[in-house]
């Protein structure tokens, strides 16, 4: 069925060098000519664009076939990341960047009449995630290659990505955003790589007393790739997506020539569904099916991939060597279905026993958990799984039972908890459950949480019992992103003065060498360099503001930017009460007193889920905000307000080189890390920010002094909020004249009632401010105070920024995957000689 290795040896072609424009300008003038999309005779921007591309995928197509046939021939051990979000964002920059050829092709685009920067614009962002998950998995796969791992990324293919944010008086709009619709440059379809994919049918027992899954619909995953460049190495890997269709043999044909065109082309159609869209709204019972399909989908599809590759290289199989040769990482638990499915082939198509096909899989899977947030605890119905996945669900139910007879022979004293242990959530008999997090830790050989607090928090608090049943299971990795993307090719003006201070570019990759730049913190020319690269790349976020979102900021205000999934736990309500409270603050100020103040533009950016009505109530009060802010001619030089829509990977590639101040201000211990913390500590931006996530541990690389620091603590939270619900929380002042001023109808007579009465009645998550921004109100304006004092002494406020990127070492990507690499997947580097 599938080859994965390359086949007989194809002839070397010439590709683009870094000295040499003139031949990627002819590479580039026959791509348009013979790969292009248009009609020819034109060769406008977009052309050029895609040209350009096609151009590049050569150079890694060519490296990607010499990587997998050097994996082929060497045979390690190889990692599959599987997740239902990869958020890549473009590929352009970062391809010729990794490829060393950034300056070739804007050469050569300067002779055929185009400019590289305007090039680079037409591409369109690949969002199939929503957010720092899915961003995280994209950092990963940077890694992976840079490291040369060999490793693989396996997703799906969706029609539609994230939505696009459109802002209109009514607040946030969604629109589908068809991020294929001219086709993507960068993907390759691999016809020779299909599998069938089954759901729905039943279990039979077969005359030698195997079970086996029949019957039901079956559809086929067809592999798309999408190639992976690493820095500074030949090694290529591969982003593999899966899309569901129909083969034409299943078409209907009679049916459809008898006239029933529609019966004709169901099947069609639900295979069209799997793949249309990213995580619909589970809501509804249809919604709740059509997700479970796209993750069986995902999980089916890879393992049958994994286990051709396998048997493959191996002409006598023996079944202990597959831990030895593949290790599975579980991007949280919407792919946990690799468990049964893994079991299922084992035993069902294999033939092993249950204890070898556990071993086994116990051995091969291991689970990353990315949130406590009980609402983002998956739970699947135990009908629906029985339905569409029956042999599954009897897989599952057996892990279970096992499961409760271990608990009762090794840890009787558990016996009482036992329940609320299961995998199964029997508690309700209307209402079965999947728990699919328990799922996980009873079957996978590590959990991890992704930063020092949540780790704990997961150890101590979710999954208590199960550490102390296992406790060798559970590790941590701090997350990281990747220094290419998020500083190397989004602020080549800071990266050019980092490689002249520190007499090399090795920092690129090796982060932990931005400590070398501690020494000069205090250096009056590398502060003037700093400062003058920090506010070039404001003028350009600021020329975006204006270009595309129509609206005028001033690059010498204080940058100041929140921008992230909007989220009650992530609290934009927090920063946009205190805007509020600074705009009154103004507003009442003599002109005098006003020139003394600092002036700020603060600016959000980021989407609310469709279906999250107190989240897109946030997103309209700030604009609203925004409005009356702007508008006021007496505040407006001294305050700005801006909500920057569509806020999306390339958004944040100019948001965050460009930010002086950001916000990650999150209730303690309910972000799990954060990731664009790191992205702007390394970008020399100062956080205000909890001791929440990944915060706790930025602030210790880059020092308490340069981090502003407020809030309540983790540990105190619980008791915190039970105060809050005996009616001990006395507000501050300021709190409730803030309040008072939204219910004044100042900004607008749109109902906000909702959004105030969670500060202080029922939430829905228990009684009063759940996300205590009461409670941490006056800490963070005092914060706050603190932050424009330090802004008006430009020296010590340079000096932060560069030991906010000195301290930032830690926070690369590199560092992780070398973490899994080494501590989880015992998996080596592969090199591409
Ligand atoms: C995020 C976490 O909220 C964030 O703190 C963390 O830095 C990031 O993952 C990467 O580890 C999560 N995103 C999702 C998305 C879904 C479900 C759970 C989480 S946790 C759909």
């Amino acid at each position: 069925m599938a080859s994965n290795a390359s086949e007989s040896a194809v002839p070397a072609i010439a590709h683009p060098t870094p000295g040499d424009s003139f031949g990627v300008a002819a590479n580039i003038v026959y791509h348009s000519q013979f790969s292009s999309r248009f009609s020819p005779f034109k060769f406008e921007v977009e052309q050029a664009f895609y040209a350009t591309a096609a151009s590049v995928k050569d150079a890694l197509v060519q490296r990607w076939n010499e990587t997998y046939k050097h994996f082929h021939e060497e045979d390690p051990k190889q990692v599959y990341y599987l997740s239902m979000e990869f958020l890549q964002g473009r590929a352009l920059t970062n391809a010729i960047g990794n490829l060393g050829l950034s300056d070739a092709y804007a050469a050569a685009l300067t002779k055929l009449g185009h400019d590289l920067e305007n090039v680079r614009e037409q591409e369109k962002d690949a969002a199939l995630g929503n957010g720092g998950l899915g961003r995280l998995a994209s950092c990963f796969l940077d890694s992976m290659a840079t490291l040369d791992l060999p490793a693989w990324g396996y997703g799906l293919r969706y029609k539609y990505g994230l939505f696009k944010q459109i802002i209109s008086s009514k607040g946030q709009e969604e629109y589908a955003e068809d991020w294929l619709e001219k086709s993507s440059p960068w993907e390759i379809v691999r016809h020779d790589v299909t599998y069938p994919v089954r759901f729905f049918g039943e279990v039979q027992v077969d005359s030698d007393g195997r079970r086996k899954w029949i019957g039901g619909e079956v559809m086929q995953a067809l592999a798309y790739d999408i190639p992976i460049p690493g820095y500074n190495t030949k090694n290529t890997i591969s982003l593999r997506i899966w899309e569901a269709r129909v083969p034409a043999e299943d078409f209907d044909l009679y049916a459809f020539n008898a006239g029933k065109h529609e019966e004709a082309v169901q099947l069609q159609l639900k295979a069209d569904q799997i793949c249309s869209v990213l995580y619909p709204g589970d809501s509804t019972e249809d919604g709740k099916l059509l997700r479970l399909k796209q993750q069986y989908m995902l999980c089916s599809a890879s393992l049958q991939d994994i286990f051709s590759r396998f048997k493959e290289r191996r002409g006598a199989i023996s079944w202990d060597e597959f831990p030895n040769k593949v290790a599975v990482q579980l991007n949280d638990t919407h792919p946990t279905l690799a468990i049964p499915e893994l079991m299922r082939i084992l035993m069902d198509d294999e033939g092993l026993g249950w204890d070898q096909a556990w071993n086994i899989t116990s051995s091969t899977i291991a689970y990353t958990n990315h949130t406590v947030l009980p609402e983002a605890l998956e739970k699947w119905s135990q009908v629906v799984m029985a339905k569409l996945l029956p042999r599954h669900m009897e897989i599952i139910a057996e892990i279970d039972k096992r499961f409760q007879v271990l608990v009762a022979r090794t840890r009787p004293e558990l016996e009482s908890k036992l329940e609320a242990l299961q995998v199964l959530d029997n508690s309700n008999p209307e209402k079965k459950l999947v728990r699919m997090a328990h799922l996980c830790v009873v079957s996978a050989h590590s959990v991890n949480g992704v930063a020092e607090l949540h780790s704990e928090i997961l150890k101590k608090e979710l999954f208590s019992d199960f550490y102390s049943l296992w406790p060798e299971k559970f590790n941590n990795k701090t997350n990281g992103v990747t220094p290419r993307r998020w500083l190397r090719f989004c602020s080549p003006e800071l990266s050019a003065i980092i490689t002249k201070w520190l007499r090399t570019d090795k920092w690129v990759t090796n982060l932990d060498l931005l400590s070398g730049l501690r020494e000069f913190a205090e250096n009056k020319q590398l502060q003037e360099e700093w400062n003058a690269a920090k506010l070039a790349n404001k003028v350009r976020f600021a020329d975006y503001l204006l270009k595309v979102v129509g609206v005028e900021v001033n690059p010498q205000t204080l940058f100041d930017i929140q921008i992230k999934r909007i989220h009650e736990y992530k609290r934009q309500l927090l920063n946009i009460l205190s805007v509020i409270y600074r705009y009154k603050t103004i507003k009442e100020m003599s002109p005098e007193e006003r020139a003394n103040t600092v002036p700020r533009t603060v600016m959000f950016g980021g989407k609310a889920f469709a279906t999250y009505a107190q989240a897109k109530r946030i997103v309209k009060l700030v604009t609203d905000v925004g409005a009356v802010v702007n508008n006021d001619p007496n505040v407006s030089p001294h305050l700005k307000v801006v909500f920057i829509p569509n806020y999306n990977v390339t958004v944040a590639e100019l948001a965050i080189p460009a930010s002086e101040l950001s916000q990650h201000i999150s209730t303690a211990g309910m972000e799990a890390s954060g990731t664009s913390n790191m992205k702007f500590a390394l970008n020399g931006s100062l956080i205000i920010g909890t001791l929440d996530g990944a915060n706790i541990e930025i602030r210790e690389e880059i020092g308490e002094d340069n981090f502003f620091l407020f809030g309540a603590r983790a540990d105190d939270v619980p008791r915190l909020r039970k105060e809050r619900e005996q009616g001990k929380f006395v507000p501050d002042p300021r709190f409730e004249e803030v309040k008072d001023f939204i219910r004044s109808k100042a900004f607008g007579d749109f109902d906000y009632e909702p959004l105030l009465e969670a500060l202080e009645g029922d939430t829905g998550y228990g009684r009063g401010d759940y996300f205590l921004v009461g409670q941490d109100f006056p800490g963070y304006l005092d914060a706050q105070d603190k932050v424009d004092e330090t802004y008006k002494n430009r020296a010590k406020w340079m000096k932060m920024s560069i030991l906010s990127t000195a301290g930032s070492g830690k926070f690369s990507s590199d560092r992780t995957i070398s973490q899994y690499a080494n501590e989880i997947w015992q998996v080596g580097q592969c090199r591409v000689p």
